[in-house]
């Protein structure tokens, strides 16, 4: 039997997911899309797993869609590819809309879809020796997993800008000063950071960290105004909900407040 491509290892509260394809850096193929997408929706029907955290096996993070599904024989014309639509979409969207924090621990090289789908995660942390390339324009591609919308909010356009056209590798300890990610760590530091980053989410009060998310993701397009009416609404659920007046108890007792998470 082979390797599965996908590693989920349970703790108490969140699950890691390890990509698992270390002879191509982690690199996407249909089977490795389908194992990720099915570990995805089992935490998000997991009401115990409060965070989700993301890392590659190897020396790689992710190097994108694998090119060797690609490759055309001589003469053969390319075929659309609904990859975009079927698997990287989706995942994107669905990271974004998970009802609890994702962590992206980059343990290594990032390259094309893998560097997107990293910068659609929640709390990026990557390893000092990780680098992140937007290696599309290198064979022709446009960048895709979100990465025009997310990376130029994230680093302002003329960063993004030349990164996409240029398609440059920029290390973790720059991606970190730009501002491109939370966190560039000693390699050794990388997975017990991430980890207790973790099990924080995992005892946080995860409704309200649902809804900061959503806050934060439609903040990118509306104005100030929609925004405020958004705050409002969100408050107005977030007021309600047993984990704040749990929160204003433990505060009044100064104690540890036991939030309920997602039940
Ligand atoms: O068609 C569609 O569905 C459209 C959707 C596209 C989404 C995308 O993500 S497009 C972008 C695809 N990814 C890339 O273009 C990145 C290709 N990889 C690289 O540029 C480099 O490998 C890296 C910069 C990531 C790392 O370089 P380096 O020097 O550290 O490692 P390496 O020697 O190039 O790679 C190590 C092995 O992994 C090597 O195999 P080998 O020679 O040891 O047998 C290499 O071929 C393999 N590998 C790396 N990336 C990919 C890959 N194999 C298949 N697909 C890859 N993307």
């Amino acid at each position: 039997m082979s390797e599965p491509s996908i590693l989920v290892t349970r703790e108490a509260g969140f699950r890691i997911v390890t990509l698992n394809r270390p002879e191509r850096l982690n690199a996407f193929n249909d089977a490795m899309h389908e194992e990720l997408r099915a570990a995805i929706d089992e935490a998000e029907a997991d009401e115990d797993c409060r965070a989700l955290l993301i890392t590659g096996a190897g020396r790689g993070f992710c190097a994108g869609q694998d090119l060797s599904d690609r490759l055309l024989k001589p003469g053969e014309k390319p075929v659309p590819r609904e990859s975009l639509e079927k698997y990287y979409n989706p995942l994107v969207r669905k990271l974004r809309a998970l009802p609890f924090p994702v962590v992206a621990a980059v343990n290594g090289v990032a390259a094309g879809a893998g560097v997107n789908i990293a910068l659609a995660c929640d709390i990026v942390i990557a390893a000092q020796s990780a680098s992140f390339t937007q290696s599309f324009a290198r064979i022709g591609l446009v960048p895709d997993s979100g990465g025009t919308y997310i990376l130029p909010r994230l680093i302002g356009d003329a960063r993004a800008r030349a990164l996409m056209l240029i398609a440059q590798q920029v290390s973790a300890e720059r991606a970190a000063e730009w501002g491109m990610i939370w966190r560039c760590l000693n390699d050794k530091d990388l997975m017990p950071e991430a980890i207790r980053t973790c099990q924080h989410f995992a005892t946080a009060p995860t409704q309200g960290l649902a809804l900061i998310k959503r806050a934060l993701d439609a903040s990118a397009t509306n104005s100030l105004d929609e925004q405020l009416d958004l705050e409002r609404d969100l408050q107005r659920e977030a007021v309600m909900s047993p984990d704040y007046a749990e929160g204003v108890r433990a505060f009044m007792e100064k104690r540890k407040p036991h939030f309920r998470g997602r039940k």
